[in-house]
């Protein structure tokens, strides 16, 4: 059974998988509007992610006999100037769910909690992976920087990417 802080804990990041969720989408929106299309379908793949991860933490709380509490999520901001600062600002979210998760992983240790910290190497690994996609993104946007056709080239790539990674999640998920 889950101690108090340690659930309070799994609440928090909860919440914090479900703002990035938003994050993703309000990203995915504001490329759509923009006729970015691989920009779009990119971080409303994303966004999807964001979601598993709330609810494999979601699922972990009920396994472990304790109660998940929901609680408001903060709105996104729903502008970017550039590509390249909606990545940016991604990055910077990963950074902060990172340290997020590092921060529970000292918590369960503290509270000899050898489940959780278990199940917590997982978001470990991925936040790794997480933050590579975000900054490979990053670093390609720089290279191009406001040459339309590099753009559009960049575009068509996250396009593919997005429904390469999409296909997976489907086929581990059958
Ligand atoms: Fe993109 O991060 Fe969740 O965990």
């Amino acid at each position: 059974m889950l101690n108090e802080k340690v659930q309070n804990a799994l609440n928090e990041q909860i919440n914090m998988e479900l703002g990035a969720f938003y994050t993703y989408l309000s990203m995915a929106a504001h490329f759509e509007a923009d006729g970015l299309k691989g920009f779009s379908a990119w971080t409303r793949h994303h966004a999807e992610e964001e979601m598993v991860h709330a609810m494999k933490l979601y699922d972990f709380v009920h396994h472990r006999r304790g109660r998940v509490l929901l609680t408001a999520i903060a709105p996104p901001k729903t502008d970017w100037q550039s590509p390249l600062a909606a990545f940016e600002d991604a990055l910077h979210h990963e950074e902060k769910v990172t340290a997020a998760i590092n921060a529970l992983v000292d918590l369960a240790r503290t509270e000899r909690d050898h489940a959780t910290e278990s199940f917590l190497q997982w978001f470990v690994d991925e936040q790794v992976e997480e933050e590579e996609i975000v900054v490979d993104a990053i670093q390609k946007l720089k290279r191009v920087q406001d040459f339309a056709p590099g753009l559009y080239m960049l575009d068509r790539e996250l396009a593919e990417q997005a429904g390469a990674e999409g296909e997976e999640t489907e086929g581990e998920a059958e």
